[in-house]
């Protein structure tokens, strides 16, 4: 008898789908509408032995207790915020993410806000849309990015590979997270405050946790200042999105670009109409290839638990 896979939300890798119905008797929750979801639940919970979900969608407390035959959940994505990993350990249920395979590209896009915010894309792109340009107005030069303070919070692997990319566009680079980081030579700010003083671009790249929930705080968003600008691809939670709403509001913060949210996917219409603003539908990891790989290692990591050999990616 095949596992029975509770799919939350379906991999765009054909192949990936194709290898879990393959392997595993799926029952398909994405495919379920709102109003269906609960009763088509009840009807299939009692035999789930693993939970396929996103990193962003993770797993409620609520759904889990649901589940009283669930022995792993799956995380296709490195974040793990969104899953109740007090109740998964307490009932031993296993739990995997996908590190490493999407480190690459949610850097780039991580430098794609930067550079979007910076030379204001979506403004120079409205303006030939709309015959500004043959109608001869006039257009602002933007500010170079050579020579620029790039403040990286959160330094591990995706941070880190931030680094790179904005060290390869002639920016000075510093990095604030609690606990050092051996093998850079980068400096490391005393607190996150001193770095968005410090800073002309904010690059937030840490996990969402009690810990980090808020802490770019309407002070932090002063320190970074009429002239910063901010750059979030992590967790909408780092952010206390009312105080940014505000900060843009009076360009006391100069630009924010935004991929992730507070209550995704509802974005708040007063960010919708700034025009200081960068907005991505949290696209990070979401290319053919990465989205494959992804998919490839929750696959794995599935048929590992299930033949008994180790986790490829346990979450610890
Ligand atoms: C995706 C993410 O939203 O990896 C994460 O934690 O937030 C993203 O890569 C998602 O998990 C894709 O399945």
């Amino acid at each position: 008898m095949k596992p029975e896979v509770l799919v939350v939300a379906a991999s765009p890798s054909a192949s990936v789908m194709a290898q879990l119905e393959q392997h595993f008797h799926c029952h398909h929750l994405w495919q379920q509408s709102p109003e269906q979801q609960a009763d088509w639940l009840r009807g299939v919970a009692g035999a789930v032995r693993a939970v396929l979900t996103t990193g962003n969608l993770g797993i409620s407390a609520a759904l889990l207790a649901q589940l009283p035959a669930v022995e792993i959940v799956a995380v296709n994505g490195i974040g793990t915020d969104a899953v109740d990993l007090t109740a998964t350990r307490a009932r031993g249920i296993a739990v995997t993410n996908t590190p490493g395979v999407l480190t690459d590209d949610v850097a780039d896009l991580a430098l794609t806000m930067l550079l979007a915010a910076a030379r204001r894309l979506p403004a120079l792109d409205f303006y030939v849309r709309t015959g500004a340009w043959e109608a001869g107005k006039p257009v602002a030069p933007a500010r170079a990015l050579r020579g620029k303070v790039c403040g990286i919070f959160g330094f591990g692997r995706i941070g880190q590979a931030i680094a790179l990319r904005a060290q390869a566009f002639g920016m000075q680079v510093r990095y604030f997270q609690p606990r050092a980081i051996e093998g850079t030579n980068l400096p490391r700010a005393a607190s996150l405050l001193a770095l968005a003083e410090d800073s002309d671009y904010l690059v937030l790249s840490a996990p969402a946790s009690p810990a980090t929930r808020h802490a770019v705080d309407a002070a932090v968003l002063a320190a970074l200042g009429a002239q910063g600008t901010l750059v979030n691809i992590a967790r909408g939670a780092l952010v206390d999105e009312a105080a940014l709403i505000d900060a843009l509001r009076a360009r006391t913060l100069g630009m924010a670009a935004l991929d992730v949210f507070a209550d995704e996917p509802r974005v708040p219409a007063a960010l919708r109409e700034l025009d200081n603003v960068v907005l991505t539908p949290h696209v990070g990891s979401l290319t053919v290839e990465t989205r494959h790989a992804m998919g490839q290692l929750v696959v794995d990591n599935l048929l590992a638990y299930f033949s008994g050999r180790p986790l490829l990616t346990p979450v610890g």
